[in-house]
C-alpha cells in the first residue's frame, strides 16, 4: 500500500515549501466547493443569480458561492497579500505585512454545464509580489498581477467529476491529487507527463467559419492525417478544466482560436491559459495565442482574454507554424 501523501505534503517536501499554506487554503476551498456541486440538485444552488458580472456574463448562483468560498479560504491566509478572481472587477487586497503571494483564480469555470452535470472546474495561478513585501501598495500589487505566466510560481485547477482531482504544479513538475473519503487531497500521480502527439482535437466548430482561415486549414490537415499518419477524433465537452483533463492525459490539442465575436478570443489570460499553459509545459506540452508563447505575453489589464490553443508538443507547434506562415 503507498504511502498517503497529501497536497500540502507534497508542497512542503518540494521545491516552494512555504507554498504550503497557499495549497492548503485551495485545498479546503475545493473540498467545500465540491461538496456543494455534489448535492447542487438538492439545494436551491442552480440556476443564474440574476446578476451579471464583469465579463457582462450571467453570473450562475454557484458561481458566486464558489467565488465567496475561495475569497474567505484565501483571505484569512497569512501569505496571500492579494486575490484576482474572474468574478471580481478589480483586486482584492489585504495589505498583510510579510504576505507575497497573489492568488488568481477562476472559481468555477464551465459553472453552466453543472445544470446538465457536466465537469466544471476551479483554476488558479499564484504569483509573488515583485517588490518588498513591507511596504506593499495596491500599485505593488497590480503590478505583481500583471506579470507574464513564465513567473507564475504555482498553477493548478480542481475538476469536479466523477471524482475530484486537483492538478497542479511549482515549477517542479505536474502532480495530481485525488479527493478521497477523509476529505484529503491524495497524490494520485507523480509526475504526469503530456503524450507528444494525440488522437483528440478539442474545439467548437461552430465558430469555425468565422476563425481566421489558417486554423480551418489546420484542421483539415489534421483530419487528412498529414500530421501523424492517422485522422483524428473530436472531444468538445465544452468546459475548459475537462478538455485540458482529457488532454493532458490522452494528448492531442485544444483550441480557443479568434472568432467574430470573440476577435481577441474567449478565454482569460491570467487565470484560464497561463496557469494551463503553465501545466502543459511543465508536462512537456506547450501553449500558444496563435503566433506566441502564451507564458511571455505580457498582460495589460487582469481580465483580458486570448486566443488559446494548448496540448501536445506536435499539434500546437504544427498550429503555431501555420499561423506564422499565414501571415
Ligand atoms: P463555447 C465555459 O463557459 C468556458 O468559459 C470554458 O469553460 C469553455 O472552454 C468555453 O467557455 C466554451 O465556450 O463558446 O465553446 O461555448
Amino acid at each position: 500500500m503507498a504511502t498517503k501523501v497529501t497536497v500540502e505534503q507534497h508542497v512542503a517536501e518540494g521545491a516552494s515549501p512555504e507554498l504550503r499554506e497557499v495549497f492548503g487554503g485551495i485545498a479546503a476551498a475545493a473540498r467545500e466547493i465540491g461538496k456543494k456541486i455534489r448535492l447542487a440538485g438538492l439545494s436551491d444552488v442552480l440556476g443564474a443569480y440574476g446578476a451579471v458580472n464583469v465579463q457582462g456574463e450571467q453570473q450562475q448562483k454557484l458561481d458566486v458561492f464558489a467565488n465567496g468560498v475561495m475569497l474567505r479560504s484565501l483571505g484569512k491566509l497569512a501569505s496571500v497579500i492579494a486575490c484576482v478572481s474572474e468574478e471580481n472587477e478589480e483586486p482584492i487586497p489585504f495589505y498583510r505585512a510579510g504576505a507575497k503571494y497573489i492568488v488568481i483564480f477562476d472559481p468555477l469555470d464551465g459553472s453552466s454545464n453543472i445544470d446538465v452535470n457536466v465537469n466544471t472546474g476551479t483554476i488558479f495561478s499564484v504569483q509573488e509580489l515583485s517588490s518588498s513585501t513591507a511596504d506593499a501598495t495596491i500599485f505593488d500589487v497590480t503590478a505583481s498581477i500583471l506579470q507574464p505566466g513564465t513567473k507564475q510560481v504555482a498553477a493548478g485547477y480542481v475538476v469536479y467529476g466523477p471524482s475530484t482531482v486537483m492538478v497542479m504544479t511549482t515549477g517542479a513538475g505536474v502532480a495530481a491529487f485525488t479527493l478521497d473519503d477523509n476529505g484529503d487531497f491524495v497524490r494520485s500521480s507523480e509526475s504526469m507527463h503530456m503524450p507528444e502527439q494525440g488522437p483528440y482535437y478539442s474545439a467548437n466548430e461552430a465558430n469555425a467559419a468565422s476563425w481566421p482561415a489558417a486554423y480551418r486549414e489546420y484542421l483539415a490537415m489534421l483530419l487528412r492525417g498529414e500530421l501523424n499518419g492517422k485522422a483524428y477524433s473530436a472531444r468538445y465537452i465544452g468546459s475548459l478544466v475537462a478538455d485540458f483533463h482529457r488532454t493532458l492525459l490522452k494528448g492531442g490539442v485544444f483550441l480557443y482560436p479568434p472568432t467574430d465575436k470573440a476577435p481577441k478570443g474567449k478565454l482569460r489570460l491570467l487565470y484560464e491559459a497561463n496557469p494551463l499553459a503553465l501545466l502543459a509545459e511543465q508536462a512537456g506540452g506547450a501553449a500558444v495565442n496563435g503566433p506566441k508563447r502564451i507564458l511571455e505575453l505580457q498582460p495589460e489589464q487582469i481580465h483580458q482574454r486570448t486566443p488559446l490553443i494548448v496540448g501536445s508538443k506536435r499539434e500546437v507547434e504544427a498550429l503555431q507554424k501555420a499561423v506564422l506562415e499565414a501571415r
